[in-house]
């Protein structure tokens, strides 16, 4: 549809980015801090290890402050479980509490509202050496933390997000290092029991939410990417259909109605893998509502029909994956790629946007969008980052034609306020608006840098997204 009349975002558009806790604040076996899986994981060859990342830890006043200079209405930041509670249960680290707390009265002291998510890609190494998700205590241990969270921090932050990218943690967990299937006999029926966990946690924890802090408003944090089928053709439409219940929607429709999508029900039945649910499960999932959907979006996926025979495939977050008789990826001629072989598709935001709304019709925040890239540091100090600035302008304007065509968007957060690690592409994939002076290994000096696109972005803000140029 040609947009003439475009709408202009809502005055209170919360406008910001994210970071997550061991991708930025180092100090991850200091100050009290229990280890987390990141901790004990193998990082990929040739990459940083998480003991400094950005040194957030210990800079976050500096950083916050840039945030502020550039206008930011809102930052997303999650809280290290570990770092709060070092053994996942029991004994709390006052260390830990009090480090988010001076955090969020920074952010509060220039005007920016929290947006804290409570759970990013770090489960407390204790609680993964006793089972993990995979046991049914991992419910209670994730609502006691929550219950912790909100006790603390529940006067001064008004909005949660519970856990960031829940279908990645299921489809690629190996990829982004929170937990290895090797050796398990059925991980399907290991992975989607503890992915039942989670939901469970999840819904647990919105309804503690409500409870404890009535104008307090959480919502889940998936990585969203429509699917496009490869070709007109039916069996192509199928694959895409799949795909998408697989990826998207088994995570959305749990979320917000509180039931198992058919088509993942069915795939699960045919590999034996269907979750144990307790009596009682389905009712809480059902009574939990989210008050907006928070969603990654980096690109979309292409896929085509597969036939049964071959190997599954496993891509990472974005790219190349593929279950025999269920889909298989396909490279989307019409799209660009970044540096690091991400597709690149801003009108499939729009579509992603359009998808969302009509099926869930809540409100929705961007809680990461953004391009990966090798910046470089010039002589005099600066980063020319057009292309950043390229990618953010095109994924901002299709906000624009999705509100204009009624989808009702709150804000957006994109990856990354300031640089930090990647998953599992190290330091050089860089994604901030703050550039961090430091390599692979070598630390530097750490010092801050404004990136072209930090001055783009203030305009941008300023200007409520009217001067995206
Ligand atoms: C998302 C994660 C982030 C982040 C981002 C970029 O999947 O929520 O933690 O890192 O992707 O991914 P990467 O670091 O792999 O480039």
């Amino acid at each position: 549809m040609t947009i003439k009349n475009m709408k202009k975002l809502p005055e209170d558009f919360l406008w910001g980015a994210s970071t997550s806790a061991y991708q930025v604040e180092g100090a991850n076996l200091t100050h009290g801090k229990g280890p987390s899986v990141q901790d004990i994981k193998k990082v990929p060859e040739g990459t940083s290890e998480l003991d400094v990342c950005s040194d957030f830890y210990n800079r976050y006043k500096e950083d916050i402050a840039l945030m502020a200079e550039m206008g930011f209405k809102t930052f997303r930041f999650s809280v290290a479980w570990s770092r709060v509670i070092p053994e996942g249960a029991g004994k709390v680290n006052q260390e830990g509490i009090d480090f988010y707390s001076n955090v969020i009265d920074e952010c509060l002291k220039h005007n920016i509202e929290p947006l804290v998510t409570m759970f990013h890609f770090d489960l407390p190494a204790a609680l993964e050496k006793k089972g993990g998700w995979s046991r049914r205590e991992s419910v209670d241990e994730f609502v006691e933390f929550a219950r912790v969270l909100y006790e603390n921090y529940g006067d001064r932050v008004k909005y949660w997000l519970t856990i960031n990218e829940q279908n990645m943690l299921t489809l690629v967990g190996d990829v982004i290092g929170t937990g290895s299937t090797e050796g398990v006999a059925n991980k399907y029926k290991k992975l989607y029991q503890d992915n039942h966990h989670m939901l469970l946690a999840q819904a647990k924890a919105m309804k503690l939410c409500h409870e404890m802090l009535p104008n307090a408003k959480i919502g889940p944090a998936p990585n969203i990417s429509l699917v496009y089928p490869a070709s007109c053709k039916p069996e192509d439409m199928l694959a895409a259909q799949n795909f998408n219940a697989i990826r998207n929607w088994l995570y959305l429709d749990m979320a917000v109605f509180g039931r198992y999508n058919n088509l993942v029900w069915a795939y699960l039945e045919e590999r034996d893998a269907l979750p144990d649910i307790e009596p009682g499960d389905m009712d809480i999932m059902k009574a939990a509502k989210p008050d907006f959907i928070g969603f990654n979006y980096y690109n979309t996926a292409t896929v085509e029909w597969a036939d049964d025979e071959g190997e599954v495939k496993l891509g990472d977050q974005q790219s190349g994956a593929k279950e025999p008789g269920v889909y298989q990826s396909f490279a989307n001629p019409n799209l660009l790629r970044t540096e690091f072989g991400w597709e690149i598709d801003p009108m499939g935001f729009r579509a992603t946007m359009r998808e969302m709304y009509s099926r869930y019709h809540l409100p929705m925040i961007v809680t990461e969008n953004g391009l990966g890239a090798y910046d470089k540091l010039t002589e005099d100090g600066k980063i020319h980052d057009d292309y950043r600035i390229e990618y953010l302008r095109k994924h901002i304007e299709q906000i624009k034609l999705a509100v204009s065509e009624g989808v009702e968007m709150m804000g957006y957060c994109p990856w990354s306020a300031i640089d930090l690690v990647s998953t599992h592409e190290g330091v050089v994939k860089r994604y901030g608006f703050i550039y961090v002076n430091r390599d692979e290994f070598d630390l530097k000096d750490l010092a801050r840098y404004r990136k072209d696109s930090f001055y783009w972005y203030k305009k941008v803000i300023e200007t409520n997204g009217e001067d995206l140029s």
